[in-house]
């Protein structure tokens, strides 16, 4: 049977951190969806539909991977496309105290586990909301996102400035 993961997030915009954790669930299991977790409460800088498709040019070199989006419960997710594992990605100890009962309660839900990757230490104070602040204030971002993704970004705020 095919061995498939959901990588979940919000990811307004992805960044390095996350193509890193992508990179390296694509190569544990046969298929890996990409999901846009819809928050309605939330705007956010990009739309959904902007989000997912700077993750699929930034994720073009992995050929396992397709991207989504959902709104709703995601174990609801998994069970729809068949899926039986969730892989977050860990840059912290904080990050695991947040991630731990979701977790949990994904298990007693659904019986979907959760497989933890811990960044690279390139990424481990890499956040979409910092990204967000920065660029907002006009630091240099370029390091911490992939290139489409600062092209969007400058684009988007050179935007809003005019
Ligand atoms: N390096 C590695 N991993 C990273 C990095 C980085 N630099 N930055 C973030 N990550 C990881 C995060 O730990 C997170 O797991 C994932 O990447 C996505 O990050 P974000 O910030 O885009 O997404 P979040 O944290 O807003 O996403 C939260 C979810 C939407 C996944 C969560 O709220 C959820 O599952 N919601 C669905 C509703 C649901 O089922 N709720 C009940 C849960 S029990």
């Amino acid at each position: 049977p095919m061995a498939r993961a959901v990588c979940p997030g919000s990811f307004d915009p992805v960044t390095s951190g996350h193509l890193y954790v992508f990179e390296q669930a694509a190569a544990r299991f046969d298929e890996l969806v990409i999901t846009v977790v819809v928050n309605p409460a939330k705007r956010g800088m990009f739309s959904i539909a902007e989000r997912m498709d700077l993750i699929g040019e930034v994720t073009g070199h992995l050929p396992t991977v397709r991207v989504d989006k959902w709104e709703g419960l995601l174990v609801d997710f998994c069970r729809d496309s068949g899926i039986e594992t969730i892989v977050k990605g860990l840059r912290s100890g904080t990050d695991l105290d947040y991630e731990a009962p979701m977790a949990q309660m994904n298990r007693e839900l659904a019986g979907v586990d959760t497989l933890f990757l811990l960044t690279d230490p390139r990424f481990a104070h890499v956040s979409s909301s910092l990204i967000k602040e920065i660029a907002k204030l006009h630091g240099d971002v370029e390091a911490f996102v992939p290139a489409p993704v600062f092209r969007a970004l400058t684009a988007r705020l050179a935007g809003e400035r005019q």
